[in-house]
């Protein structure tokens, strides 16, 4: 059976999201998001920076929330859940997914240091500062793509798996501005589909 390491608000709930989703029986490893559970050899040893999300397949181990999410697609979902690789929709498809951990989360990453990870007296507020501007620029050609659309190529997809949970993210640290009304109605489509619902009962209330 398929195990998941996961820690909640993270970006293993892509993954718990996804399984939800293709309704796939799988094994849940919940760890605190904290280095007691991150940082231990056991989890070092699954993954060498002590990060997640990993998962587990049989005797296969895969990290990178990018690579599990096409894994599961190729290999649980017959293709399903992404275009025909002769499809227009295609590399459309690909460049959104792979928007998500390029352009969304380094920006991202600077704003959790510098408000979240840092002791205050280490965070910076122009970089802080410069990271918000820098998201919210990296949002709009989102906004723009989902003119007229429920999901990023119209269909729901494994793109909106990755860069979708990075827009619910994004509108809750604030970056979203009331502008982009086409995130704010996608990130609420997204977050009240049942499969999300789901996978969001395992944070803590
Ligand atoms: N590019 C990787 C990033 C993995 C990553 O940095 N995960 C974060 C959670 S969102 C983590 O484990 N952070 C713990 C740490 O940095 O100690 C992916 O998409 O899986």
């Amino acid at each position: 059976m398929l195990k998941l390491h996961f820690a909640p608000n993270s970006r293993a709930e892509r993954i718990l999201w996804l399984l939800e989703e293709l309704e796939l029986p799988y094994e849940l490893n919940e760890m605190a998001f904290h280095p007691t559970d991150l940082k231990s050899d056991e989890h070092r040893a699954r993954h060498p920076l002590g990060r997640i999300p990993v998962l587990d397949d049989g005797d296969i181990q895969i990290w990178e929330s990018g690579a599990i999410t096409e894994y599961i697609i190729e290999k649980y979902k017959n293709g399903g859940l992404k275009p025909d690789v002769q499809s227009e929709l295609f590399p459309q498809y690909l460049q959104w997914f792979h928007y998500c951990e390029g352009m969304i989360m380094p920006p991202m990453n600077t704003i959790v240091v510098h408000t979240v990870l840092l002791p205050p007296d280490r965070r910076d507020e122009t970089v802080l500062g410069q990271a918000q501007r820098l998201l919210t620029r990296a949002l709009e050609p989102i906004n723009e793509a989902l003119e007229g659309k429920d999901y990023l190529i119209g269909d729901f997809s494994g793109a909106d798996i990755m860069l979708g949970h990075s827009c619910y993210m994004s509108n809750r640290m604030g970056c979203v501005t009331d502008e982009m009304k086409n995130i704010k109605a996608y990130v609420e489509r997204l977050s009240s589909r049942p499969a999300f619902l789901k996978m969001a009962e395992h944070r803590p209330s």
